[in-house]
């Protein structure tokens, strides 16, 4: 299969990572060739299999015709990296810098994950489910590890968690780079969740201790105990106008995105030139549990000169956007008011 990266934004060639480009987040749903991709190592083969094992009753191997023949469910899923944003962070941290771009939503297609563990009946000691990936290669100077990261086992049987084994990405096979021919969608998590190039599912009976679940994807704050990277924070992004962009004189209307993983968005909220308080941005009402919603603003318009819009998103958990991002060792979840600068002439 072709592998077109042409139309991102690149931070790193091999193994290959890169950004949405801005246009393409004006879109609903992102196109396919410009959805961003990260990826810790290089494309593997893939074994054409789904091998589902550990601790259950009945160990399955699955063919993709056998997938593609059972029950299948679309989900419209805003996938966000959450290394995204990480050159706001001073000092920078170690990892790929990522500006604010590593964010994509896709209709993704595929089996529910609690319906292939119903088949394979994980036994009562079973309490994690372990998602591997068929990439693998020498990490930091180390030796050879694979991808791979797990789950509580009663998060991924439970249906409410809606994670799919997707073959299927804009109603469309899933290019290499996205994980083909399958791989783990976890809604509303950051995007680690999501296993691409999935090979092997497995119960375990311990929890799993591997390099991409206990070193990397946590927090280590400065001043308290550290977390694992769950849910995606709230963050409205600002689509329109680009970066400083010059604007006409007169009324122009501010569009973006606002997501989050305990989401839906409840609210908006628009600041100009720091002045004044918060104003309330119109926003969509979601049109899916996990896709973000489209919100703008109707602005006046200002003299010329240079103006900063900042943005703000609320969700439904009553979560909100700090000012200036939450410093963490390895650069993780900021999701600080974006503050964008553009002239008017
Ligand atoms: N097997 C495998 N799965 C993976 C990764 C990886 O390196 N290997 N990267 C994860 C990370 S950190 C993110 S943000 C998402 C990105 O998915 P995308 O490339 O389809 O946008 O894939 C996740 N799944
Ligand atoms: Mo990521």
């Amino acid at each position: 299969m072709d592998v077109d990266r042409s139309q991102l934004v690149m931070v790193k060639t091999e193994p290959f990572n890169a950004e949405t480009p801005l246009d393409a987040l004006r879109e609903p749903v992102t196109p396919t060739v410009r959805h961003y991709v990260r990826s810790n190592f290089s494309l593997p083969d893939h074994p054409g299999t789904l091998t589902i094992g550990g601790a259950v009753e009945r160990t399955l191997t699955l063919t993709l015709d056998e997938l593609r023949a059972m029950p299948a469910t679309t989900l419209t899923v805003t996938l966000e990296c959450a290394g995204n944003g990480r050159i706001g962070l001073m000092p920078l941290p170690t990892g790929e810098p990522w500006a604010g771009n590593a964010v994509g939503t896709a209709r993704w297609t595929g089996v529910p994950l609690h319906l292939l563990l119903e088949q394979a009946v994980p036994r009562a000691d079973g309490v994690e489910v372990f998602f591997g990936g068929a990439d693998h290669g020498p990490y930091k100077g180390g030796p050879d590890i694979a991808f791979g990261r797990a789950l509580a086992l009663d998060r991924a049987r439970d249906p409410a968690t809606q994670a799919l084994v997707a073959w299927a990405m804009n109603d469309a096979p899933l290019p290499p780079d996205h994980g083909a021919p399958l791989r783990l969608v976890m809604p509303g998590w950051y995007g680690m969740a999501s296993v691409k190039w999935l090979a092997k599912i497995e119960v375990l009976t311990t929890p799993y201790e591997g390099q991409f679940q206990t070193k990397s994807y946590q927090f280590e704050w400065p001043d308290r105990p550290r977390e694992a990277v769950t849910t995606i924070f709230p963050r409205a992004l600002i689509t329109d106008p680009a970066p400083s962009d010059t604007l006409p004189r007169g009324p122009y209307t501010v569009r973006g995105k606002a997501w989050s993983g305990t989401g839906p968005i409840t609210a908006v909220e628009v600041s100009i030139d720091g002045a004044g308080e918060w104003l309330p941005a119109h926003v969509a009402p979601p049109t899916g549990p996990y896709a973000w919603q489209e919100w703008h603003f109707d602005w006046a318009g200002a003299e010329p000169g240079r103006h900063v819009f900042r943005a703000r998103a609320t969700d439904a958990a009553g979560k909100c956007q700090p000012d200036s991002p939450a410093w963490n060792r390895l650069g993780y979840g900021n999701n600080a008011v974006q503050v964008l600068a553009f002239d008017v002439r």
